[in-house]
């Protein structure tokens, strides 16, 4: 099998094995302690320096950082699908919530719940309210984030999303728990958290 994935059922990994069920592809788990400090082993080093979890091995390729994790996935095995092709109009959009989960929601909430003090206008994730005004825009008045079209962009944007309110770090606007609801709805999102689930129980992680 081509695809293995470093995995910790309570780190960014778990998003990943949603990727990997919404795109069908055979796919391998190798779990990876983190509470033991196994993601800091030589091996793990070498694949990724910052010594982190997600890491997605593909052949000779290695993959860090989720939302890169996911557009190469969807590239790779479901362009037209998961990816809008590179001359399709929707592209814009697919890549504009892609980059925004971890370059603006997930260090803005991060400043948010750490109370950090920065000017917004010299921070590239701004003020908290236009994050959260721009975040409502992309899911309101649509079912995904392309339309009525899922995309990769959807599982980056919405993980993000679904991970922040779980932990109450992000306002459970409404526009968010009713996209939350459709995310939820997807068979691939459920056999995800079972998955992350199953794994959690065989290794004796209680949530
Ligand atoms: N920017 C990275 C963040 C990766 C990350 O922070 N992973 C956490 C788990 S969710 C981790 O490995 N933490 C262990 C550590 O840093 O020691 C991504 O999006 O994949």
């Amino acid at each position: 099998m081509s695809l293995v994935l470093y995995h910790h059922p309570f780190s960014r990994a778990a998003g990943v094995v949603w990727m990997l069920e919404e795109l069908g592809v055979p796919y391998e788990l190798h779990f990876v302690d983190i509470m033991k400090g196994a993601h800091k082993a030589a091996e793990l080093v070498t694949l990724n320096p910052m010594g982190k979890l997600p890491i997605l091995v593909d052949g000779d390729a290695v993959v860090t950082e989720s939302a890169a994790i996911g557009l190469y996935l969807a590239d790779r095995y479901s362009l037209g699908r998961l990816a809008p092709a590179p001359d399709d109009v929707a592209r814009a959009t697919y890549l504009r919530w892609s980059f925004f989960a971890p370059s603006v929601i997930e260090p803005g909430s991060m400043a948010k719940a750490a109370q950090w003090e920065f000017k917004p206008s010299q921070a590239g994730w701004g003020d908290h309210a236009s994050m959260l005004r721009a975040m409502e825009s992309a899911v309101t008045g649509r079912e995904f984030l392309l339309g009525d079209r899922f995309s990769m962009a959807d599982v980056i944007f919405g993980g993000t999303l679904r991970y922040l309110l779980r932990f109450n770090m992000l306002e459970a606007r409404p526009a968010f728990i009713a996209y939350c609801d459709r995310l939820g709805a997807r068979p691939a999102l459920q056999r995800a958290d079972a998955r992350n689930a199953a794994v959690a129980k065989q290794h004796g992680l209680s949530v």
